[in-house]
């Protein structure tokens, strides 16, 4: 009965040192110490041994079983230590790989000229005004020297959202409502930037929809020579220190002597070029002597107070700087195009 119970343990143990998954060593516990295996059985035949003997043989099956079972446990750890670690090996994140990069956006072009624009002039003391694009006819068009039925209007064909109500053609009204915001009586120096939109059919140099800059100097005493001098500062600020500008006679509804503006084309040095197409000039801004019935519309004395304005397309601006051909880009939103304008 002793060798029988000696050569199971060094039997069962051996088999338990043989597993190598968890359901072969459960295996093993059934076989060794289940209701059926021989441990349970020598100790069901007990009671055919001597007195003597049933304490002794009881107390070593006992300690057989235990034997067994301390092996089976510490095996049962060694196999789910080792199950975990190639799980946790499987399932590792190299956190030394690097990241990807996040895109980051930038401004879109139009919005870094109008920024640029703003800087300048606000380094010159002018403030920065902006106003509804769905506007009235009168601040859009009245009082701008433009009444109903004036066949300037006819430049400036509109979307309407009532007779009295359409988006605006021009930031221009903008400028129409400070001046009756400032009561006749103050000094403005303001640029305004916004959208603008016109019925007009979309192709390279065309949009129903475009960006515009406006700016409005009204005071006692301002002269001609007054919209030269800010005008030049402001194209060599922007195009070039060593650019000069040309005022040429032109007619605006709102100013009164008008004129168009142009700037010396530095892609050929006045030589001439596609670009100037060869006249060496190239049309920037349309400018003027506010007209005396559009200060008095809105409350300026025109015997008392004068005043320049002008007016940019922001599309056609940043089309000469950076030889955009086609005004279409700026709304397709094509980001080839776009992030080529990203400073990095
Ligand atoms: C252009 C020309 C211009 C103005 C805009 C203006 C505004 C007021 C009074 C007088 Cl409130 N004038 N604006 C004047 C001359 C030209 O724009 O070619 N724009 C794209």
């Amino acid at each position: 009965m002793r060798e029988k119970l000696e050569a199971l343990q060094a039997e069962a143990i051996e088999k338990v040192q043989q597993a190598d998954n968890l359901q072969s060593l459960q295996d093993v516990r059934v076989a060794y110490l289940g209701k059926k295996g021989p441990i349970t059985e020598v100790l069901r035949g007990m009671g055919k041994l001597s007195p003597e003997e049933r304490p002794v043989i009881g107390e070593l099956a006992n300690k057989v079983r235990e034997a067994i079972a301390t092996a089976l446990d510490n095996k049962k750890n060694l196999l789910e230590e080792a199950a975990l670690n190639e799980q946790l090996q499987k399932e590792a994140i190299d956190v030394t790989l690097p990241g990807r990069p996040v895109k980051a956006g930038g401004p879109h072009l139009l919005t870094s000229i109008i920024e640029e624009v703003e800087d300048l002039f606000l380094g010159m003391g002018f403030e920065i005004k902006e106003g509804p694009e769905v506007e009235t006819d009168y601040f859009n068009f009245e009082a701008l020297n433009l009444p109903q039925d004036h066949p300037a209007r006819d430049m400036q064909d509109s979307f309407y959202v009532t007779d009295h109500l359409l988006l605006r053609t021009q930031t221009s009204p903008v400028q129409a409502r400070t001046m009756r915001e400032y009561d006749g009586n103050k000094a403005i120096k303001m640029i305004c930037p916004g959208v603008v939109y016109r019925r007009d059919t979309d192709d390279a140099t065309h949009s129903h929809q475009f960006t515009q800059i406006e700016g409005l100097l009204v005071d006692k005493n301002v002269r001609m020579s007054d919209l030269k001098g800010v005008l030049l500062e402001f194209s060599r600020k922007l195009f070039g220190a060593d650019r000069e500008i040309r005022l040429r006679p032109s007619f605006f509804p709102f100013t009164e002597p008008s004129v168009e503006v142009d700037v010396t084309c530095k892609v050929c040095d006045g030589k001439g070029c596609n670009v100037c197409k060869h006249t060496g000039w190239i049309e920037i801004l349309g400018a003027g002597m506010v007209h005396s019935n559009v200060l008095r519309m809105s409350g300026y004395d025109p015997e008392e107070y004068s005043g320049f304005a002008f007016g940019m397309g922001v599309e056609r601006i940043a089309m000469l700087k950076y030889g955009v051909d086609d005004i279409r880009h700026f709304y397709t939103n094509d980001v080839r195009f776009l992030s080529q304008y990203h400073k990095a």
